[in-house]
C-alpha cells in the first residue's frame, strides 16, 4: 500500500483571527472551519496545521518537517514581508514551499506588495481568498 502525501499548511502572525475581524478583507470563515473542508477534498492527503505568531516559531517548525514532508503551504503573514530568516528557512530545507496570501498584496499598501521569501518558493498563490490554500495543496498532489 503507498503512504498518504504529507502536507503541512503553516500560517503566521494574526491568521488566528481569520474570521473574526476584518471580514471585508480576510473572509468570515475561521481556518479550522476551512481546514476540516479542506481535509475532505483531499481525502489520501495528510494535512497538518500549525500556527504562531512568533518568527523563530515559524522556522522551529519549518526545520521539524522540512526534510520529510512532501509540502509546505506557508502563509507567513506579515513576516512574508520583513523576514530574511524565513527566507532562509526555507532554503535550507529540502521540502519545497509553496507561499499563499489570501489578499492580492499587489492591490494593498506599498509595503505588502514585496514578499522577500517569494524566491526561494516553488510557486505563489495570492488574492484567491482562502480556496489560494486548496490550490496550493493541489500543486502538491499533481
Ligand atoms: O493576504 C494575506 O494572506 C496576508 O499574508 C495576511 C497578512 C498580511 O500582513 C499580509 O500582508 C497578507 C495579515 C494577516 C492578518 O490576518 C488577519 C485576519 C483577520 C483579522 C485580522 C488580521
Amino acid at each position: 500500500m503507498t503512504k498518504n502525501m504529507k502536507i503541512i499548511i503553516i500560517n503566521g502572525p494574526n491568521l488566528n483571527l481569520l474570521g473574526v475581524r476584518q471580514p471585508d478583507v480576510y473572509g468570515d470563515r475561521t481556518f479550522e472551519d476551512y481546514l476540516a473542508e479542506l481535509k475532505t477534498t483531499f481525502p489520501h492527503v495528510d494535512i497538518d496545521y500549525y500556527q504562531s505568531n512568533v518568527e523563530g516559531e515559524i522556522i522551529n517548525k519549518m526545520h521539524e518537517v522540512g526534510f520529510s514532508y512532501d509540502g509546505i503551504v506557508l502563509n507567513a503573514g506579515g513576516y512574508s514581508h520583513t523576514s530574511v530568516a524565513i527566507h532562509d528557512a526555507i532554503a535550507s530545507i529540502t521540502t519545497p514551499v509553496v507561499e499563499v496570501h489570501i489578499s492580492n498584496i499587489y492591490a494593498r499598501e506599498e509595503y505588502r506588495r514585496h514578499s522577500l521569501l517569494s524566491d526561494a518558493c516553488k510557486g505563489v498563490i495570492c488574492g484567491m481568498g482562502l480556496d489560494g490554500y486548496r490550490m496550493a495543496v493541489e500543486s502538491f498532489v499533481q
